[in-house]
């Protein structure tokens, strides 16, 4: 079938008919199989009809069309065939690749990038996600306006007029620039206040649930705090973060959170703009690391993880990994392998509740960790902090000189490292053991 009209002036692919188009190039560590299985599932999320695929093996790109120019052809013989409106691709295309295999297929072509990016958009609900949505489509979209040029001067070029494409484009670019501009204002403004409200909560130990995208993290939230989060066999099913008091098994208090999933390639603009909701992530005392353990590439996706988690500046944070589904895992041999590279790992199965009180054993002894001596010297006017190390702290002794009291005390390194950043008029004692010589640095 053919389109005469532009095709790139929308790209959600909702409710289209979708064919995938995959390239396995060498060294890739996740087979094309189950890459293209990924991809179906967030075309699907997206909400397309998936009605076939192609996929094509290539020892490197194609600088113009990415495939090569006959499987392009196959691409629009196939499209026909199925009646298909969408080709998506499994990379990341240059604009010049989209626009040739829009033009050698005929059918709109969308990269994955920005079915990622159309999946946040549709899902986001909170105002601060829509505008993080907004911005990273804007930035991923500006270099490829060019397209846009193309179908705007095949729309004006139709009434006879000369040349007003490039004019249209930059009317276009500075549309962009401008709106971009206003939503990293709108932004920012939205990242103090989430800044304020991180601040508030510095006196406790917050631990976050990250992991890949659909690996239970939701649910387990669900199941240990009774939060209600919306749980769904789906890719990005949460693009907020959620916080709750998680109470423990002997009296310690951890406030949780869940967050946006993670995937393999998240597109690089998306991090950017999410990196105010992924905050919390980066000042948690601990990441519960979600694995679904079921799943055959589990050990990828372990990996996808790890790489978005540094990206974000959180390489050096402590992390339990998690592994969970337990309940679902079909191949024992498999997960043993799973399980015995991960020998610190916690077993559970969020949705039978088996092993969550094995996890919060696991959290209670991290938060125990670490636990030393310190002699620390404060403000005695400053009752909310006394009453705080006091609570936090197991008093050794105490003294007045003067103005300041001085404690010696037992206490956990994440407690200490807290309360140091919400109130700087603690000081500890350079006679005091191994982490005071950090804490100079904080
Ligand atoms: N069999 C089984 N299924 C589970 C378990 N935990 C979660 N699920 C299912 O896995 C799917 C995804 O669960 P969610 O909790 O939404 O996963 P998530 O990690 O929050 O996903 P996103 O927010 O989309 O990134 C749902 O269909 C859950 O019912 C489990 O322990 N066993
Ligand atoms: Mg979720």
């Amino acid at each position: 079938m053919s389109h005469s009209q532009p095709k790139r002036t929308d790209l959600t692919v909702r409710l289209e008919r979708a064919l995938l188009a995959g390239v396995v190039l060498p060294d890739e560590p996740v087979d094309g199989d189950e890459r293209l299985a990924e991809l179906e599932q967030l075309a699907e999320t997206a909400g397309a009809r998936v009605v076939g695929s192609i996929t094509q093996r290539r020892t490197s790109p194609d600088p113009s069309h990415f495939i090569g120019r006959g499987k392009a052809r196959e691409l629009r013989e196939l499209a026909g065939a199925e009646n298909a409106h969408v080709i998506i691709f499994d990379h990341d295309l240059t604009p010049a690749q989209l626009r040739n295999l829009e033009e050698a297929t005929d059918v709109k072509v969308v990269d994955r990038s920005e079915l990622i990016l159309d999946i946040f958009a549709t899902h986001a609900r909170s105002s601060a996600a829509r505008v993080q949505v907004e911005l990273a489509q804007l930035e991923y979209t500006l270099p490829r306006l060019r397209r846009m040029w193309t179908h705007l001067s095949r729309i004006e070029g139709g009434i006879g007029t000369r040349g007003p494409g490039e004019q249209q484009l930059e009317v276009d670019r500075r549309r962009v620039r401008r709106r971009i501009s206003d939503l990293k204002r709108r932004l920012a403004s939205i990242e103090k206040r989430r800044a304020s409200e991180v601040g508030r909560r510095d006196n406790e130990f917050c631990a976050s649930i990250v992991g890949y995208t659909n690996a239970g993290k939701s649910t387990l939230m669900n199941a240990v705090t009774g939060a209600g989060v919306r749980v769904e066999d789906k890719l990005f099913a949460t693009l907020e973060t959620r916080t709750r008091h998680w109470d423990l098994p002997g009296g310690r208090r951890v406030l949780l959170s869940d967050t946006v999933g993670f995937i393999r390639n998240l597109p690089h603009h998306l991090i950017a703009s999410f990196k105010a909701t992924l905050e919390e992530a980066k000042n948690a005392d601990l990441l519960l690391h979600v694995v679904d353990a079921s799943h055959h590439e589990a050990e990828h996706q372990i990996e996808a993880v790890n790489s978005v988690l540094e990206e974000l500046g959180c390489a050096g944070s402590r992390i339990l990994i998690v592994l969970n589904k337990y309940d679902a895992v079909e191949d024992l041999a498999h997960f043993n392998v799973l399980a015995a590279a991960h020998p610190g790992a916690v077993v559970i199965s969020a949705a039978t509740g088996d092993g969550l009180q094995g996890l919060a054993r696991a959290v209670a002894e991290e938060m125990s960790q670490g636990v030393m001596e310190v002699k620390v010297s404060l403000p005695a006017s400053e009752g909310r902090l006394y009453a705080l190390v006091r609570q936090r702290g197991n008093v050794l002794s105490e003294g007045l000189t003067g103005e300041r009291i001085q404690m010696r005390l037992r206490i956990s390194r994440p407690d200490i490292e807290r309360i140091r950043r919400s109130f700087p008029s603690l000081e500890i004692l350079p006679d005091s053991p191994d982490v005071l010589e950090d804490a100079q640095a904080w």
